[in-house]
């Protein structure tokens, strides 16, 4: 029998109801590694976030400095889109009032909870991101390699980290779902690397090295407001977007406070990673007038300063 998630420290507990989620549900988390919820957030609150995604791209509203504004390996060649069909991705929202009530947003808050923590837990929104799926140009650089997410942060224990990745409109197999493999959060964290692919991609978007294919999967077909909750090891990747559109999803990475710290990544197989995320971050204090090598920052530092309290209080990470 496969140990359960948590299993012997008395705070996951997979039998009782949770605050929304029944029993069955959690279980259902708990073995397969993610749980589709139909319905979390609704219309009103997903065209707030769209219109300020917008206004962000549109250079309406100025972006807050922490923001990291990407666009896709293609677009970026390209001279001729602008405004929002040029950003992929917003990464880092935590100081934008507006998108950042999506991670204070209570259900999802008190789902998280159910699967990572108990009522009364801490918890902390470690990393945000609002992502614009473009139209893939027939060179499959839309695609998202398989991955697992733990391969980007220096904390631990996994089972008390969980994703939030919210639908902002109707997400299927035309637009680019999510795919993931379930029950491979029961695996270990494995070796990662930039993907072999011919036409490019993107920055950071590492895929898991010699990834098999065959390896049962789900692609998980959502509508607007509809939300995924995942385990940080379970290998998930997303596939081209055949369609017109930009295909937009919301996403917030909660980690649980009392329970988590920072881990040494030197000599382990995220050493690389921590190494390409350290000197993007030194590239953007560049921007801000100072010498990439006058600074000294450490891998867990970057994310001390990514995290933020969503309720609760701040006590480790
Ligand atoms: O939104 C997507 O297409 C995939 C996002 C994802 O898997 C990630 O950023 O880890």
């Amino acid at each position: 029998m496969t140990q359960l998630l948590g299993a012997g420290d008395g705070v996951l507990d997979w039998s009782r109801d949770g605050l929304v989620l029944t029993a069955e549900q959690k279980q259902h988390y708990e073995r397969e590694g993610y749980l589709l919820v139909r319905n979390v957030v609704p219309t009103y609150e997903l065209d707030r976030f769209r219109k300020r995604f917008q206004d962000i791209c549109e250079k309406r509203v100025q972006a807050p400095p922490n923001m990291t504004v990407m666009k896709d390996i293609t677009i970026a060649k390209s001279e001729f889109l602008s405004g929002e069909k040029a950003i992929t991705k917003v990464q880092d929202f935590s100081e934008d009032p507006v998108l950042f009530e999506y991670c204070k947003y209570p259900t999802i808050i008190d789902i998280v909870n159910d699967v990572i923590g108990k009522p009364g837990s801490n918890l902390l929104a470690m990393h945000t991101m609002l992502i614009n799926k473009p139209p893939d140009n027939g060179k499959l650089t839309s695609r998202h390699p398989m991955h697992q997410d733990l391969q980007y942060f220096p904390f631990r224990p996994a089972d008390y980290i969980c994703c939030a990745w919210t639908a902002m409109e109707k997400i299927n197999r035309a637009n680019g779902c999510l795919v993931v493999v379930p029950g491979s959060h029961k695996g270990q964290l494995l070796p990662h690397e930039y993907p072999k692919w011919e036409g490019g991609v993107n920055k950071a978007y590492h895929g898991i090295q010699d990834y098999d294919p065959s390896m049962p999967r789900i692609h998980v077909e959502m509508e607007a407001g509809d939300t995924v909750f995942f385990h940080p090891l379970l290998i998930h990747g997303s596939g081209a977007n055949r369609t017109e559109g930009f295909r937009k999803a919301i996403s917030c990475h909660y980690a649980n406070d009392d329970l988590c710290r920072y881990v040494n990544v030197e000599g382990t197989t995220q050493e690389e990673i921590s190494k390409e995320i350290i000197d993007m971050a030194k590239k953007r204090f560049r921007r801000y007038g100072s010498n990439p090598e006058d600074i000294q920052v450490d891998f867990a530092d970057i994310w001390r300063l990514r995290a933020r309290e969503v309720n609760g209080s701040r006590s480790h990470l």
